[in-house]
């Protein structure tokens, strides 16, 4: 017997008979999300499974990749249509004959909520499992907290909803999610589990909505302080816990109702509008619209073991590629060895890595000085200080020893990777690769198209981040290429408010209290106040900023690098920070010397200047054609700086506000400080 569903031509959910077991099978790639078709011919199935006097067991699976990953992210945003999610797993937990869930890859969400309700789960050990709604600004919205929290209570229940991570099927051994955990032969396996139901009569459905919640000796209390702790400023984990703690002693029935309510005020909320974008800008940036084919690239060739490339090697040894480092004297190359074994023995420690994955990746690294050894490397990448002739002398001596057709990329911040490739033999192989530092923690990748950089070295870049697992974004070549631009127009800004009278905690205050992960003068103080202005008084000075990044300079004239001197825009006494009152006075100074009145600001003043210098910027980088489409700034403001994900970035939060009134504010902005700090931009960009 075949139903069909006509609705989704992708879509085909067939079922069939294997001696009584009725076996529903849902095809619908590349993930098996739950559109509408396929609930409704979920729901279809059972229908005529249950009807059909000859079915005693009826198991649910899938085709291709993996078990249900969830909810369809095509309907989000979109009027919910029948049969709703929670219908469905309680039609399937309210089936007259046992359900047994077949399960492999990523069970998610949704995905995860109809296992839950079937009344036996078989997996792969190597499977996984996760209710990751929060990481859309939900929760689960068809039971996943009740019927969770019943199977495994509610410290491991609210763990996992707050946490949204997906956890391998293996590690629930001894705790009754899964009825039985196999290594291979999944369909077989399960078959064979149906069948022995069958011989054995236990054909009397086990609902997991019939149990009571055991929360004995769960300190509830402590567990909201750790979940409030953790949440930084998300709603959503907050919400999950309130949901389980109101409904542990409730039925099934009104659990559901009020995780149902609750879910839907998340759905309609700012927070889950934010971190959707995010989802869906991430998938849209890998994206790419030339035709090309990425080359194989295993071996890659790391010039500089310095800070950024031992961190970069380490990136590369980790996801498995042969790594050769390339300093210019023994001890500085014995010096990068260290640093690359540092960084996963701290991975060790921290439990990231085992001792014998670290071992495996090391035997992958060998470090030599001579270039000859770059032969057979099929990406060469310095890693190099930023001197724009010392990189050109480099890579043409990299050009005289490698491979035709090795792809060459550069790591550089700033510098103009056009006039680099200008001087080499095959500019066309050049490419940026542009890390953030740590290097081997940092998700986001800006890979830079030079004017002569083929597309198949841009579709082999972006594939070599992809295998490095990070988050990259195609840019293209100006000062600081996307995101750093864009945090020199961010760092100006906050620099102009100093001089303007507001203090060094209230900006940070003000920042980190709407969301950024760190405040930007606690930043400059990390990294060193010299370090920016060393780079930046290498350029030009804009003659029409007359406050540009004078506060920095101010420290420095001063002495107070930051924290590697105990003094910088903060005091710090053992490296604990404190407000620095003679900071003060120094910048009134210079604000004076500059004829810069000085006032008071607000909170909500200093956020709106620092968030519409990005987004000014923004629109300027999408006039000059640097990125390839709006959301793609986003992405690199989420993985780069530390904005906030619950608030979708610099160019969601414009969007969110209207053309019409970012307009307005940019005007205003523009006619108080002048056209080239706040440019006219194309109308209709967002
Ligand atoms: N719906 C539709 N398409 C999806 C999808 C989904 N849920 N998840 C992934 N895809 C597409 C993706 O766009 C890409 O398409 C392809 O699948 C491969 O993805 C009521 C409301 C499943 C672990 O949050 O975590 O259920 O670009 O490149 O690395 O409580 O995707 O190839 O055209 O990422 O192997 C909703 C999100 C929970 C899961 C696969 N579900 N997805 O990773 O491949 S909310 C999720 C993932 C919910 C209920 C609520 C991952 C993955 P294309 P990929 P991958």
């Amino acid at each position: 017997m075949t139903t069909e569903n006509q609705a989704v031509v992708t879509t085909k959910l067939a079922t069939k008979l294997s001696k009584q077991v009725g076996i529903i099978s849902i095809d619908y790639a590349p993930v098996n999300a739950l559109s509408q078709a396929v609930r409704a011919g979920l729901v279809n199935a059972l229908d005529a499974l249950e009807n059909n006097d000859d079915v005693k067991v009826i198991i649910i699976c899938c085709e291709g990749r993996t078990f249900i990953a969830g909810a369809d992210i095509k309907e989000f945003g979109k009027p919910p249509t029948t049969p709703f999610l929670p219908d469905v797993v309680n039609r399937i937990e309210a089936c007259t004959k046992p359900v047994i869930a077949s399960m492999f890859g990523t069970s998610l969400g949704g995905g995860f909520e109809v296992a839950l309700a079937c009344h036996y789960r078989v997996s792969l050990n190597q499977a996984k499992v996760g209710l990751p709604e929060v990481n859309l600004g939900l929760i689960p919205g068809a039971g996943g907290t009740q019927r969770l929290m019943r199977i495994v209570g509610p410290g491991q229940a609210l763990d996992m909803i707050t946490s949204g991570k997906h956890v391998i099927a293996s590690k629930f051994v001894d705790t009754g999610l899964f009825d039985l955990l196999v290594d291979s032969e999944l369909e077989k396996n399960t078959l064979t589990f149906a069948e022995s139901l069958i011989t054995n009569e236990k054909l009397t459905p086990i609902r997991v909505g019939e149990r009571e919640v055991d929360s004995t000796g769960f300190d509830w209390a402590q567990a909201k302080v750790s979940v409030a702790k953790k949440a930084r400023g998300k709603q959503a984990p907050l919400v999950a816990f309130d949901v389980l703690e109101k409904t542990q002693k409730l039925s099934i029935k009104d659990g559901m109702a009020y995780e149902r309510e609750q879910f839907l005020i998340l759905r309609d909320s700012e927070q889950s509008a934010a971190l959707r974008h995010a989802f869906s800008a991430e998938k849209q940036a890998a994206k790419l619209s030339i035709d090309a084919q990425p080359a194989k690239v295993e071996f890659v060739g790391i010039i500089g073991g310095g800070n950024m490339g031992s961190g970069i090697a380490t990136a590369f040894l980790s996801s498995g590629f042969k790594v050769q480092l390339i300093e210019q004297t023994s001890d500085a190359l014995a010096a990068g060895l260290e640093r690359i074994q540092n960084n996963f023995i701290g991975n060790v420690k921290r439990g990231r890595m085992s001792q014998q994955q670290v071992d495996g990746y090391l035997a992958n690294l060998i470090g030599d000085v001579d270039y000859q050894t770059l032969a057979e490397c099929d990406l060469i990448l310095e890693a190099v200080f930023e001197d724009i002739e010392v990189k050109k002398e480099l890579f043409n001596k990299v050009e005289q020893v490698c491979k035709a057709n090795a792809v060459l990329a550069t790591n550089t911040s700033y510098l103009d990777i056009n006039d680099i490739a200008n001087t080499m033999k095959r500019p066309e192989q050049l490419v940026g690769l542009h890390f953030f530092s740590p290097a081997n923690i940092m998700k986001l990748l800006e890979v830079v198209q030079a004017d002569k950089t083929s597309d198949a070295v841009i579709a082999t870049a972006m594939s070599i981040g992809k295998k490095l697992r990070k988050t990259s974004v195609l840019v293209g070549v100006c000062f600081g290429f996307a995101g750093n631009r864009m945090y020199t127009r961010y760092g100006r800004e906050v620099q102009q408010m100093l001089l303007e009278g507001a203090s060094v905690e209230q900006i940070d205050t003000a920042l980190t209290g709407w969301g950024m992960a760190m405040g930007p003068l606690a930043v400059q103080d990390l990294s060193g106040i010299d370090i920016g202005h060393n780079a930046r008084s290498a350029q030009p000075f804009p003659k029409h900023d007359k406050g540009y990044f004078r506060a920095a300079a101010t420290m420095v004239s001063a002495g107070r690098l930051g924290r590697k001197t105990s003094a910088g825009f903060y005091q710090y006494n053992e490296g604990k920070k404190k407000s620095a009152p003679e900071v003060e006075t120094l910048l009134r100074e210079k604000a004076s010397e500059l004829s810069i009145e000085q006032r008071e600001f607000s909170a909500e003043e200093i956020v709106h200047r620092a968030l519409f210098a990005l987004i000014a910027e923004g629109l300027a980088l999408l006039k000059a054609g640097i990125v390839q489409r709006v959301s793609d700034i986003d992405v690199i403001w989420l993985h780069g700086y530390g904005f906030p994900r619950y608030k979708g970035g610099p160019m969601f939060q414009a969007k969110q506000m209207g053309e019409q009134v970012v307009a307005e504010k940019l005007g205003e902005l523009r006619a108080e400080f002048g056209e080239e700090l706040w440019p006219e931009y194309i109308a209709g960009s967002l």
